[in-house]
């Protein structure tokens, strides 16, 4: 299908910085194609405030509730994706068979607008159709229970990060009641480096700073993290903070525009005079995957740093006395970082000694410093290590703990962090499982479930029966596209429970169901009134939603109701739990998560409604360590290089996936990506000069991709407009999820399973 978006094709680059009069005219822009222009901005100004809503967009801190307007540019995209007047009824589907719609884009698909009736797909028609709620529930019941009568185990709970914490408690608890503890969520292909990682060196698997820290730190290190473009609203507090002249230093392959300057378009005086603000002071474009590497040479300038101090005026660079008392392993570290030479540590850093040692040098005069970091750290074969050498860097100088200093992984989806905190995890050891048996008189589960990887692995081996998505897609969020859309309709059952359409809906199980519901933003009314629901941002404060707006359809059911009609149905011995009376009052849900976590969600039902939100206790942000050795750890790296080897083929190159600033995931909300200077397209593959030239390619020509990788199986992308672009040589870019037909489930990190999306061993095809 012709794309209903006129597109011309322009690349060259972007001068202006993140933020400023691009940012205002794009949420413009937005919110007239969407028809909110007039309702629009009156709707923002509630976003992230105690009467409104939590911004469905990304899971950075909301601020203090004085702070005049709290949106960012995608934000607003994504509240205007969600409050589309557009609606796509069943008639639509009547129209169009699903081998039809998975030749359109995934754009096309979601920007037709918001579903609005429980669907079923017919094989005979090749169409969903209408189908009652009743009926679907009834068949997606008798379906799952059949299932369970053959292995419970055959089942997977996939959810996507976006439901409230009311929603994920009562979807983990339906998995284990059903029998299993098959719940893998998008963190899997995301943070669960940093949930391995940190749980392991410092006790705890969230990051340990909050909004506060950020006001009093003296230097903020980034990795691997696209503040403009991902998490937009924190460059407020960036600006603010570089304002003061705290040092802001960042490592990434690519230049990114949010982590250079930036205007801040809520401020009317910087808006006019274009005052912009600086903000990194050192950007050392890193080679993929060799931020271990420069850690190390960062730690070693510190060991020099400390003796030469020690033996001069008796004085020390690190923190011995927090070393001493608070952490584990130091010595076999720093034993390990002396004995690292900088020939290799410059080769796989990509990095001059000089540089390396140039930015610890700010390490070593900041009193309190913070490490800022996201996907390019995690989605690689050695993420958890990755994570981990970050941790190490800190430790050195007891930079956590303390006010303005921590670690500080930025989550994804607006819930991603506070469904795991509320019993969605693979791991029963992470679940208070006696505690559900005792509350609900049943026996939990005891094995471990799927991870998303095990998951993919289940559906291409034919382990996998029946397959719920809470949100999300699925199908196009994981790696393989190939092999995975060849075996997902393999299965018995599929249901996906959604706000609009996508790929990953048009591959269906034998039975499948798409199940459209309220979104955040809508008024959730039930038995007892109009809901509130909770949400956890990335620095664990939990806050409080309420929708606003009418909802898209009168046919759609809140999340809750749809997974307690679904647990219904296949559980209906199970009278232990009170589905009826949770949905009707979710504040009945919230005390049932208050007594299975009574450390973490004391008085939930009261504090919920502090105007900021409310905290829940991170052990290691006050210096206590629930780790094996009741300290923090120091872990030595066992490479020096986080990628896939891609041995000695010079041809080889390291492929990163990519988020434009036009999308959300595998939610394209457009063909631009602003700060990088490309329009009119994601059909592209950034390029090194030099690279180019090795290659014989020149600017604009289509290139094709084949993934180095001997497992028999051939993956190809081609029709990609090479494009030239400032990142380091051996390495190239290109969009998720259009890559990811690219990415071998195989190649994932070690422990977590993360996806190593941001190193892809590659070969151009001509
Ligand atoms: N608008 C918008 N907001 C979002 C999302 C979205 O898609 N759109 N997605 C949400 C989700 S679920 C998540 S997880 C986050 C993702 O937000 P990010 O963590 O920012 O993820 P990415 O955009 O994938 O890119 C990460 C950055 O890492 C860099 N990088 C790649 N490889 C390496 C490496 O080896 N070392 C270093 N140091 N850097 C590297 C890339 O150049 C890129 O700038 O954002 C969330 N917020
Ligand atoms: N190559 C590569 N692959 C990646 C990544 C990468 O960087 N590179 N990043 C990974 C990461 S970090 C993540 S988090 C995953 C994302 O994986 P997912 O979370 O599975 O995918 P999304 O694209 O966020 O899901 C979008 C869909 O969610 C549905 N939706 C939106 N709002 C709601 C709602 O309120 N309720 C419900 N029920 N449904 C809703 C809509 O139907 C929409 O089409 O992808 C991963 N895949
Ligand atoms: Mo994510």
């Amino acid at each position: 299908m012709e794309s209903n978006l006129t597109r011309s094709i322009k690349i060259s680059p972007y001068k202006w910085p993140a933020g400023g009069w691009g940012s205002a005219k794009s949420v413009a822009k937005y919110l007239s194609s969407e028809g909110l222009l007039l309702e629009g901005p009156g709707i923002l100004l509630r976003q992230n405030k105690p009467k409104g809503f939590t911004c469905v967009s990304c899971a950075w801190a909301k601020p203090n509730p004085t702070h005049p307007a709290e949106f960012c540019e995608n934000g607003a995209k994504a509240t205007a994706w969600e409050l589309t007047k557009k609606r796509v009824t069943p008639d639509f589907f009547q129209e169009h068979t699903l081998t039809e719609l998975k030749t359109w884009s995934d754009y096309d698909l979601e920007a037709i607008g918001r579903l609005t009736a429980p669907l079923r797909y017919n094989p005979e028609t090749d169409k969903y159709e209408a189908v009652e709620w009743t009926e679907a529930f009834a068949e997606i019941g008798r379906e799952l229970a059949a299932i369970r009568e053959i292995d419970p185990r055959r089942t997977v709970f996939y959810a996507s990060g976006r439901a409230s914490l009311e929603t994920s408690y009562m979807y983990a608890l339906t998995a284990r009641l059903y029998g299993n503890n098959n719940l893998p969520d998008s963190s899997n292909m995301c943070h669960e480096s940093t949930s391995v990682g940190l749980t392991e060196s410092i006790g705890v698997p969230v990051g340990t700073v909050t909004l506060d820290d950020f006001e009093s730190t003296d230097a903020f290190f980034f990795f691997g993290q696209n503040v403009g473009s991902n998490s937009p609203r924190m460059l407020h507090q960036l600006q603010e903070a570089s304002d003061r002249g705290a040092v802001i230093v960042s490592f990434n392959p690519l230049r990114e525009r949010g982590l250079e300057r930036f205007i801040n378009p809520q401020n009317p005086i910087q808006m006019v005079t274009l005052r912009e603000t600086k903000i990194s002071r050192e950007y050392l474009q890193v080679r993929p995957g060799g931020d271990i590497a420069v850690v190390i040479g960062m730690c070693r300038y510190l060991l020099e740093a400390d003796a030469a101090a020690k033996a001069n005026d008796n004085t020390e660079v690190l923190d011995h006395a927090f070393i001493a008392q608070h952490t584990h392993g130091f010595g076999d570290f720093s034993d390990f970082v002396m004995s690292q030479s900088w020939v290799e540590l410059e080769r796989e850093a990509g990095l001059t000694r000089a540089a390396i040692e140039r930015v610890a040098a700010f390490y070593v005069t900041a009193t309190a410093s913070m490490i800022v970091y996201g996907m390019g750290i995690t989605q690689h074969k050695l993420g958890v290590q990755s994570v981990q050498m970050l941790v190490n860097l800190l430790l050195m100088k007891g930079n956590i703990g303390k006010p303005g200093a921590g670690i500080c992984p930025v989550r994804g989806h607006s819930n991603v962090q506070g469904q795991r905190t509320v019993g969605i995890s693979e791991k029963p050891e992470l679940v208070p499982l006696d505690k559900l048996d005792d509350l609900y008189q049943f026996t939990s589960p005891r094995e471990k479930g799927m991870t998303t990887v095990e998951a993919c692995q289940g559906i291409v081996d034919g382990s996998v029966d029946a397959f719920i998505g809470l949100g999300g897609n699925f199908l196009r969020a994981v790696p393989d596209h190939g092999q995975m859309e060849e075996h997902w309709p393999k299965m018995r059952l599929t249901v996906q429970i959604a706000t609009k359409l996508n790929r990953g809906q048009l591959f269906t199980g034998q039975h499948a169901f798409l199940l459209p519901c309220l979104g955040r933003i809508e008024k959730d009314r039930q038995a007892t009134g109009e809901q509130i629901v909770t949400v956890e941002d990335s620095t664990a404060v939990i806050h409080k939603s309420k929708g606003l707006m009418e909802p898209a359809s009168a046919d759609l059911l809140s999340e809750p109701r749809i997974v307690a009609e679904i647990a219904k149905a296949c559980l209906p011995f199970n009278a232990k739990v009170p589905w009826e009376d949770w949905v009707g009052d979710y504040a009945l849900v919230r005390q049932a998560i208050e007594h299975t976590y009574p450390d973490q969600f004391a008085d939930f039902n009261t504090r919920m409604h502090i105007p900021e939100g409310f905290r829940r206790p991170i052990a290691a942000s006050h210096r206590e360590w629930k780790t094996e050795s009741g300290k923090a750890q120091f872990v030595v790296p066992t490479a020096l290089q986080s990628s896939f080897d891609t041995g000695e083929d010079k041809d080889v190159l390291r492929l990163i996936t990519l988020r434009s600033n036009d999308q959300f995931n595998t939610t394209v909300y457009g063909y631009d990506d602003r700060f990088r200077g490309i329009k009119g397209t994601r059909e592209v593959l950034l390029l090194n000069d030099k690279d180019m030239v090795k290659h014989g390619i020149v600017e604009g020509s289509m290139v094709m991709l084949e993934t180095v990788e001997d497992d028999g199986v051939v993956r190809r992308l081609g029709g990609l407009r090479a494009t030239m672009y400032d990142m380091p040589e051996g390495s190239c870019g290109g969009y998720y999820p259009e890559c990811n037909v690219l990415i071998p489930i195989r190649q994932h990190a070690e422990r977590s399973q993360v996806p190593a999306a941001k190193s892809v061993p590659v070969r151009i095809v001509h």
